[in-house]
């Protein structure tokens, strides 16, 4: 019983893995720093060792503004300035590995539209659907925000979706937001999983 469920659950053909929003500006030192942010570094490498070992696309997002975009309070919108496009902010973390092949993704990007979501006004669910990936498994940053509306804009899109439960942090700008959020997704369809549940 205990293997079957095992198997099911390793990554293999139809899978991806899809890091979200993993970028300087949200690790601790950033301009919306996420406590702890950096904590999901280390769990997220070992993801990418394993899909990228077994030849299944690995894809992340980045959040990616204009400087003025209608998120920030410059601007009226709830945020600092983050994330500003080609800003050191901006960059994904040098520490995470992610591989040349990375399906990369950038949302966000108009100056009049938030995008909290990894698959609004992107390509993502194209480049997806063109590997055949029907099974996601989606961690980074944040739980509450982009993570949250990346897997249940996936789940409605149609695709399964494992959520690296060790290797999400939350903003919580609201105590308990991160757990709210993860109860949300759960109870959308998501399955929490941990990568010792893949070994
Ligand atoms: C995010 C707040 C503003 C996120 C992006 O990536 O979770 N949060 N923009
Ligand atoms: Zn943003």
């Amino acid at each position: 019983m205990e293997e079957e469920q095992e198997q099911a659950l390793a990554p293999g053909q139809g899978d991806a893995l899809l890091i979200v929003d993993v970028q300087n500006d949200f690790l601790p030192g950033g301009s919306l720093a996420v406590s702890h942010g950096d904590a999901v570094i280390a769990p997220l490498n070992r993801y990418i060792d394993l899909f990228h070992g077994r030849h299944l696309p690995v894809a992340a997002t980045r959040d990616w503004h204009p400087q003025r975009h209608c998120s920030f309070q410059s601007q009226g919108g709830p945020w600092p300035a983050h994330c500003v496009q080609e800003t050191e902010g901006a960059r994904i973390n040098a520490a995470l590995r992610l591989p040349g092949d990375v399906i990369l993704v950038s949302k966000g990007t108009r100056e009049d539209r938030d995008a909290y979501s990894g698959f609004q006004d992107t390509e993502l669910e194209n480049r997806l659907r063109e590997r055949g990936v029907k099974r996601l498994f989606i961690g980074g940053l944040a739980t509450d925000y982009c993570v949250l509306n990346t897997v249940l804009d996936a789940l409605g899109l149609g695709f399964s979706v494992c959520l690296l439960e060790d290797a999400i942090r939350a903003v919580n700008v609201h105590p308990g937001d991160g757990d709210k959020a993860l109860a949300r997704m759960v109870e959308a369809g998501a399955r929490g999983i941990t990568f010792e549940s893949l070994a």
